[in-house]
């Protein structure tokens, strides 16, 4: 039997998909779960045919020069890929993958579940029962903002999108707007009652709830900067399921805390895992701890999606879910 191909995942994953691998490659786990270091990413890149890396690594091209890579793929487990730097991957030959499809329906929940929670105040309303300070119903206790009939905007109109603007409109009944620099597939709009806006301002001033769904790049760093933020209307919410890079986050707790904004539900930050305290101070702010994948039935299907880039590229055809 030929040897079995190497194959190095840098955090520990759900058993099924790891046993899945397994049954298949030469497998080497992250039994602690204890992030890599620069140094083990690197011995890992040039020891092994194939390294699985997570949104905690990063692969730019720092790491990779100098080394003498044994890896002829980098199949991330994921669908951003925004910690590898592709173009440093591409000019050593080496593939990389990511796992589209398989996560947009929990993100899109999540998105949702962030949305309801900030409008509904429910995080606050929690913390208040636990603490002991619940002194009874009134009619003016806790008062939100509803969320059914009212306008969402989504910046950024991909898969995630175009789920979360399913839900949204036929669920909630919610008037959707889009924008996107790319047009989607033909159709993809009318199916979910969207309209395009032709601005980024455009949306953010015509919208109750804005939820942000596009890639972290260059273009998008800090996209919702002090001057954008400022054009969302005063009793707006913003919702952000995509990469915290996209939002200036000390320029949104400005905004939530001098009430030019009502509020705010993360579930991504820039320089994760720490989270400015000045968003943590704030109440009229829904703070999760990036979960937008994190269902047992989609952390296994993400495996299941890494494994089939591998078996593609090791069976010499083309990965399906090829990014460089
Ligand atoms: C993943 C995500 O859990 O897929 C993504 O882009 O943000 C999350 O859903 C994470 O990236 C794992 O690498």
């Amino acid at each position: 039997m030929a040897e079995r191909r190497k194959v190095v995942l840098t955090r520990a994953w759900p058993a099924a998909a790891e046993a899945h691998l397994a049954e298949r490659y030469a497998l080497t786990r992250n039994v602690d779960d204890v992030p890599l270091t620069q140094e083990a990413l690197g011995a890992a890149l040039a020891a092994a045919d194939a390294l699985c890396p997570t949104v905690t690594d990063r692969i730019d091209a720092a790491l990779l020069d100098g080394l003498d890579t044994r890896v002829g793929i980098i199949a991330s487990y994921g669908v951003g890929f925004d910690h590898i730097d592709v173009d440093a991957a591409r000019q050593r030959g080496i593939a990389v993958t990511n796992t589209p499809e398989v996560l947009t329906d929990c993100t899109a929940d999540l998105a949702m579940t962030l949305l309801l929670a900030a409008a509904r105040r429910a995080g606050e309303g929690e913390r208040h029962v636990r603490a002991g300070a619940w002194a009874g119903w009134r009619p003016t206790h806790m008062m939100g903002a509803k969320v059914t009939g009212k306008t969402i905007g989504l910046v950024g109109f991909g898969r995630i999108g175009r789920a979360v603007a399913q839900r949204a409109h036929f669920g909630f009944g919610m008037e959707v707007l889009y924008h996107d620099p790319f047009a989607p597939p033909p159709g993809a709009a009318e199916a979910v009652g969207a309209r395009r806006c032709d601005s980024v301002e455009a949306l953010l001033e015509a919208a109750d709830f804005v939820s942000l769904h596009c890639p972290a790049t260059p273009e998008t760093r800090h996209l919702m900067n002090h001057e954008r933020l400022a054009r969302m209307p005063s009793h707006a919410f913003l919702i952000n399921t995509s990469r915290g890079d996209v939002v200036d986050q000390l320029a949104l707790a400005a905004a939530l805390k001098e009430g030019r904004l009502a509020g705010a539900g993360l579930d991504v930050y820039e320089g994760e895992p720490k989270v400015p305290d000045a968003l943590t101070a704030l109440e009229n702010v829904v703070l999760l701890p990036h979960l937008g994948s994190a269902s047992e039935e989609t952390r296994v299907a993400m495996g299941l999606r890494v494994a089939a880039n591998l078996d593609a590229f090791f069976a010499g055809e083309e990965p399906p879910d090829r990014v460089a």
